[in-house]
């Protein structure tokens, strides 16, 4: 590859563009004073390094990126609780400014590792000045909890370039299971938190 920079320009457009489009569904949860599906919103462009490591890591000739490796734009969602997921993943379903092209369910089906997100790979168009460009964008949505696991295994594994030590993966593996409970008892309290909302929203009602 000969220029990473130009190739690259339209998924950094793309990354902010989305990131802009999200972060304003945010805005909006929180002007209506709904409860935000979206705690915060996350972008970036897969570095060179990594595009290199895992092209040959993959097999993907680099003349093929384009079509073959789907989080050179990257987007993610975090959100506080597992419910905003479906959430999450509605709004985005209705959505016309892109086109989802697959999803895959990691929360239903973990893996092995003990990962545990929802991805979206969504068709992006970028306006270039030669014209329309259709970008590939991985867009991840993930609770607080299962992000806070992701991202220190994300950091071991870089430590230990992919070869993490059996009893660290254990340990793992435990930690990603205590974030499954975290984020189970915090659906309960969630239900909580409502059911306390309607019995004020009914007393009030009640006194006029
Ligand atoms: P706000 O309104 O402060 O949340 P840029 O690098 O300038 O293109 P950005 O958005 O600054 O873009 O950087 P990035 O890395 O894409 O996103 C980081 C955003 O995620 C920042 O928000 C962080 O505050 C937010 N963030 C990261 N971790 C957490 C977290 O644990 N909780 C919350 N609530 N937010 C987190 P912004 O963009 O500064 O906007
Ligand atoms: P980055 O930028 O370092 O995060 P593969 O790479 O083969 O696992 P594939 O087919 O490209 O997977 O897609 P997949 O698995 O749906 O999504 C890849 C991305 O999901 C990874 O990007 C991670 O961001 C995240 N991910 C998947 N599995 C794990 C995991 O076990 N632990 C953590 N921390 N993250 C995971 P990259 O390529 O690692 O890039």
């Amino acid at each position: 590859m000969s220029n990473w920079d130009s190739f690259l320009t339209p998924y950094k457009q793309a990354v902010e563009e989305l990131k802009i489009k999200l972060k304003g569904i945010r805005e909006q949860y929180q002007k209506s004073s709904k409860h935000t599906p979206i705690e915060f919103v996350t972008g970036r462009v897969k570095p060179v390094s990594s595009i290199l490591d895992k092209a040959k890591r993959k097999n993907i000739p680099l003349d093929c990126l384009e079509s073959e490796m789907q989080d050179l734009a990257g987007v993610r969602i975090v959100t506080q609780f597992v419910e905003d997921i479906s959430t999450v993943v509605a709004l985005i379903r209705t959505r016309t400014d892109f086109v989802i092209v697959e999803e895959r369910d990691y929360i239903i089906e973990k893996k092995e590792s003990g990962y545990r997100s929802y991805h979206m790979v969504l068709r992006y168009p970028v306006e270039t000045i030669t014209g329309r460009k259709m970008i590939l964008v991985e867009l991840q949505i993930r609770t607080l909890a299962m992000n806070f696991w992701a991202t220190i295994e994300h950091s071991l594994n870089y430590k230990y370039k992919g070869e993490i030590p059996v009893d660290v993966k254990h340990r793992l593996q435990r930690a990603a299971e205590a974030a499954f409970k975290l984020d189970e008892e915090m659906s309960q309290i969630r239900g909580e938190v409502r059911e306390a909302q309607q019995i004020i929203i009914r007393s009030q009602e009640q006194q006029h």
